[in-house]
């Protein structure tokens, strides 16, 4: 079958009927596994997932500058047509994707997205107002609003040094714009209940690192003062990273520096699927972690090779992750982001791909048979453990996700591409 009508197939859907009728046989096929399908469907749409507003436009963001654009620190790959230039565009383009993909959102904006009219305003000089229009059209569509300092892709970044700069000058100024953040995310959260606040910073070295200590000493100080005021709606969260692009030999914020200054200070993390060696196990680190450090923000990447921030998939990562989340009881502990950016295949297409297998893959932890499974865990009967973690894959999970969508009024299957090709000739190919 060809492609395109292979795509009016998917839009014109199976039956109503046979759609009902397949949840029903599902519904009970989990039920003889001790699992309830009508709970697991509730609890996945109500989870709020995070979307990242730089898919949109491959990490540019909206600043006025009076100089050439400032690089370094991030980088998206590939220059597939249709980006958005604005902020009315990364609007136009979320509000497309969110008809697309099933149960709660957020949004998450990053400092660099000011909209200043046409004036250059410096990071440091932030204020709520440059973000008004973003939290009024998050209240409109009742989509919560998270925030991030921008420490990368500027003059005073351009070293690869920000809150850990050995020149007082440079760290104070990150200081301050960090500061400024937090009092732009209290606004956020005021209104619209509570803001997360995720602090990365790129700061690194290249090669032969003989200071490892000094720049960690400078990042706890700069930390704590820009932690020091109380923003009751905020929730702070610091990201570690292996490595980055021209930094690959030392990361001041490593994953022990921060996970220990976040139990330290009371604060939470965030794990990126992105930032740890390859074969490393986030899913692993969430029990270990959380009864330590809360709550525990969750970046959903997925890295190839490398940190390549792909679209994430429903991988085994990404099933292990949600998996661990569900059976360690810690859904309340944990904040679910995406954070992924590629500029090669439509930029819609690829949040609804990424949040809809976030969603999916959550669904489908929630619907482990996990009660027998650690019946047989627990009785050391090894096989049955490992029968009953095959079975999974043999249970009918499409009627359930099948069912969340048309629960959530969001098309199952892929009848959601088409709209995607219809949105990408209407609005994305009209686009310089
Ligand atoms: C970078 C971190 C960070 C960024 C965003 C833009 O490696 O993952 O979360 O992707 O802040
Ligand atoms: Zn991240």
């Amino acid at each position: 079958m060809r492609l395109e009508q292979f795509l009016i197939n998917q839009r014109e859907g199976t039956s109503a009927t046979s759609d009902v009728q397949d949840y029903a046989a599902a519904r009970e096929n989990y039920a003889e596994v001790g699992v309830d399908t009508d709970v697991a469907v509730g609890t996945v749409l109500g989870l709020p997932i995070s979307v990242h507003c730089w898919q949109a436009d491959d990490v540019r963001g909206l600043e006025v500058r009076e100089g050439p654009v400032d690089s370094g620190g991030i980088q998206a790959m590939g220059n597939y047509p249709g980006v958005a230039r604005t902020g009315e565009q990364i609007r136009q383009d979320f509000e497309q994707a969110a008809r697309l993909i099933p149960g709660a959102l957020r949004f998450n904006l990053h400092a660099m997205y000011a909209e200043t009219g046409r004036k250059p305003v410096e990071r440091d000089e932030l204020t709520p107002e440059h973000f008004s229009t973003w939290v009024d059209w998050c209240e409109d569509h009742g989509w919560g609003l998270d925030f991030n300092p921008t420490c990368f892709g500027h003059r005073l970044a351009a070293d690869g040094m920000t809150l850990a700069h050995t020149d007082d000058s440079i760290r104070q100024f990150w200081v301050r714009h960090c500061l400024a953040g937090r009092e732009i995310a209290e606004g956020f959260g005021k209104r619209l209940g509570s803001c997360t606040y995720n602090i990365w910073i790129p700061d690194g070295s290249k090669d032969a690192t003989v200071d490892r200590a000094g720049p960690r000493r400078r990042l706890i100080q700069s930390l704590d003062a820009v932690l020091q005021a109380d923003f009751p709606h905020v929730i702070d969260t610091v990201e570690s990273k292996l490595f980055g692009i021209g930094l690959e030999d030392y990361t001041v914020g490593s994953h022990e520096f921060y996970l220990l200054y976040a139990a330290s200070r009371g604060i939470g993390i965030c794990f990126d699927l992105g930032h740890y060696h390859p074969t490393e196990s986030v899913a692993d680190k969430l029990s270990a972690a959380v009864p330590f450090v809360m709550p525990i923000l969750l970046h959903i990447s997925r890295g190839v090779r490398w940190d390549s921030d792909h679209v994430p998939r429903f991988s085994d990562e990404v099933r292990a992750v949600c998996d661990e989340a569900v059976r360690s009881g810690q859904l309340d502990n944990i904040l679910w982001a995406t954070d992924f950016f590629d500029a090669s295949i439509n930029r819609v297409a690829a949040w609804v791909i990424g949040v809809r297998a976030v969603r999916k893959a959550l669904l489908y932890a929630l619907l482990e048979p996990w009660e027998l499974a650690t019946e047989a865990e627990r009785s050391g009967d090894g096989a049955a453990k490992l029968a009953l973690q095959e079975l999974r894959a043999e249970l009918p999970f499409s009627a359930v996700w099948k069912y969340a969508c048309q629960r959530a009024d969001v098309p199952g299957g892929l009848a959601w591409l088409a709209e995607i090709k219809r949105y990408e000739q209407t609005v994305l190919d009209q686009r310089e």
